[in-house]
């Protein structure tokens, strides 16, 4: 953790804890909010399952098939309640099988702690059954990873692991208990959890980002994931909507300034961002999401002053030119903001850029709305969108697991509410969808949870619809099936002319396989039946499979592929 930050603590309230390590890690894990842990049976973590089962009340168990989803729901829930998720993975196996979550943790900055098993200290060396020495291999991708060599090291060691994960910039803590220590007991100080805020930001940064902002004529907001992570959302609008500046936002930040509102201009991102001539970019990195920094400037214009704010110095870009930076507490940014912008003397007018904007938004609404009704056969997947975005709630969750499919979702769904939409981020690492669909079903038990798949990105996770069934969570799944990996052909074809290793099987029945876990679905081939199968899959309460044959020639309009 870093030191301009205000730390959990560890304080004797004379509160003791004492049992086996289990029992402990279960105790500080329920301390920090934890409420369920997601795993897959080892021997190893035994002891985490009988601290679950013997605590008052039990921690509830949610076991998969397949550690990746696993971690990934413990990541999502982290992305969800803005509280650490839990997954426990068995030894050797079970932890590799989690390091591409943990990664996508990293990237994300998704506040998680994964509880690894780990063979017995007093065989090591041995031989023992995966005897693996796992803290180096998640290093690299994770804030920290290390062992908790003895039952005495478990309080403390939990401790740290979820205070680090849970303060900015948060991301995964990975710590692993030889099993030896697992079963061995100790007593301690029950730790007392505080939640921290981030630093207060630079008074003068504060300023000089003001005056750069009242000096603009053309500016452009971007809010990303950790404005939502970090708790800003109320200020971050409150911003928005007294300083009047248009906005654009990205990964979980959608949603923050509601779909439809005046100033949200992400349909405008085209002209916004090359017309504009100062971007402020708050809590998303500057990567190739957002051009690496680099706004307008074509045709020998001057490109935009970039001001990026981070939750913690260590995200302020270090490879962009920067006209101002500021990092720490992002309601603290914001509400200064305001603050200083009310102190500045010379009133900025946006009025005719906000319009301008307002009317290229009009004109791309109109636009996508011949795409969004689309008839043709094959169906067009933007026409899944036209049906699928008047039927979500207000506090819906949409999650996207795939290729060309999630990208027209992210074109086409504009979320009403902040901490509503789970996309793979900058790891793009597709299979979370099913641990991302367990996590948002247990985290917003009364929301529609819809889950977007490819039926490329379905092959990674699809078995997991079985723990959808065995835990009686009902899911809304529509899948965008094209035959193919939809976005590695289309590039492929425009690169060489040719493809291959990019089809899959021909309209294979998906639905059939989620029927036979015990769920229920259908295939839609007519794009006039698509909102009756969307009505029967919310209504029907089990987790239900709308599988949509699409055209496979109807590829995302993409310009870049992140390289
Ligand atoms: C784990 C993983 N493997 C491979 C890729 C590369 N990849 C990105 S998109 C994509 C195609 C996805 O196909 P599908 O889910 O069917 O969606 P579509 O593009 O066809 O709509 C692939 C293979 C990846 N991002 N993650
Ligand atoms: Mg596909």
């Amino acid at each position: 953790m870093s030191d301009d930050q205000t730390p959990d603590s560890t304080d004797d309230t004379g509160d003791q804890l004492s049992g086996h390590s289990g029992e402990l890690a279960v105790a500080v894990a329920r301390a920090h909010g934890v409420e369920t842990m997601f795993t897959l049976s080892g021997a190893h973590v035994f002891p985490m399952y009988d601290g679950a089962v013997k605590a008052d009340p039990p921690m509830r168990l949610l076991d998969v098939r397949h550690e990746q989803t696993a971690a990934f729901a413990a990541e999502a829930t982290g992305k969800l309640t803005r509280v650490p998720g839990l997954a426990v993975l068995t030894a050797g196996p079970g932890v590799t099988n989690g390091v591409s979550a943990i990664a996508q943790a990293q990237f994300a900055g998704s506040p998680m702690v994964v509880v690894g098993g780990r063979a017995p200290a007093n065989r090591w060396g041995s031989g023992s059954l995966q005897e693996l020495d796992q803290p180096p291999i998640v290093a690299s991708i994770s804030k920290a990873a290390r062992t908790l060599h003895s039952a005495g090291d478990v309080i403390e060691g939990m401790h740290g692991a979820f205070a680090a994960a849970g303060s900015s910039h948060r991301g995964p803590v990975f710590v692993d208990v030889p099993m030896d220590e697992f079963f061995n007991s100790a007593s301690g100080a029950a730790p007392t959890v505080t939640r921290g805020r981030g630093a207060e930001p630079d008074g003068d940064a504060i300023s000089e980002i003001a005056e750069l902002l009242a000096s603009a004529s053309r500016p452009v907001l971007i809010l990303g994931t950790d404005v939502w992570a970090d708790g800003a959302e109320e200020a971050a609008l409150r911003f928005v909507e007294t300083a009047g500046v248009p906005t654009i936002t990205n990964g979980m930040g959608r949603g923050l300034v509601p779909g439809g509102h005046p100033l949200l201009v992400t349909k405008a991102r085209g002209q916004a961002l090359g017309g504009s001539d100062l971007v402020v970019v708050v809590g998303t990195p500057l990567d190739f999401r957002l051009g690496y920094g680099i706004f307008g400037g074509k045709d020998g214009a001057t490109p935009a002053q970039v001001v990026h704010i981070a939750d913690s110095p260590g995200q302020v870009s270090g490879h962009a030119d920067l006209a101002s930076s500021a990092s720490g507490d992002l309601t603290s940014v914001f509400d200064g903001l305001l603050t200083a912008l009310e102190q500045v003397v010379r009133r900025p007018d946006w009025s005719s850029w906000v319009t301008e904007l307002q009317d290229t938004v009009k004109a791309a609404v109109e636009r996508d709305a011949t795409l969004l009704g689309a008839e043709a056969d094959p169906i067009h997947p933007a026409r899944i969108y036209g049906e699928l975005v008047p039927r979500l709630a207000e506090d819906s969750v949409v999650i996207g697991d795939g290729g060309d499919f999630v990208s027209f979702a992210g074109k086409f769904v504009e979320p009403k509410r902040p901490g509503g939409w789970l996309d793979p981020g900058p790891y793009g690492c597709l299979g979370a969808g099913l641990g991302a669909a367990i996590a948002a079903r247990i985290a917003r038990p009364s929301a529609q949870v819809v889950l977007l798949l490819g039926d490329g990105a379905a092959g990674f996770s699809l078995m997991d619809v079985d723990t959808l069934v065995r835990h009686n969570l009902p899911v809304v799944m529509v899948m965008g099936n094209n035959s193919a990996w939809g976005l590695e052909k289309g590039p492929m074809q425009m690169l060489y002319g040719y493809d291959v290793v990019a089809d899959l099987a021909q309209r294979t029945p998906y639905h059939d396989i989620v029927k036979a876990l015990g769920g229920a679905g259908e295939q839609v081939t007519d794009p006039r039946q698509i909102g009756a199968a969307l009505d029967r899959a919310f209504a029907a309460n089990v987790p239900y499979l709308v599988n949509v044959i699409t055209d496979v020639e109807a590829v995302y309009p993409r310009n870049t592929f992140g390289i």
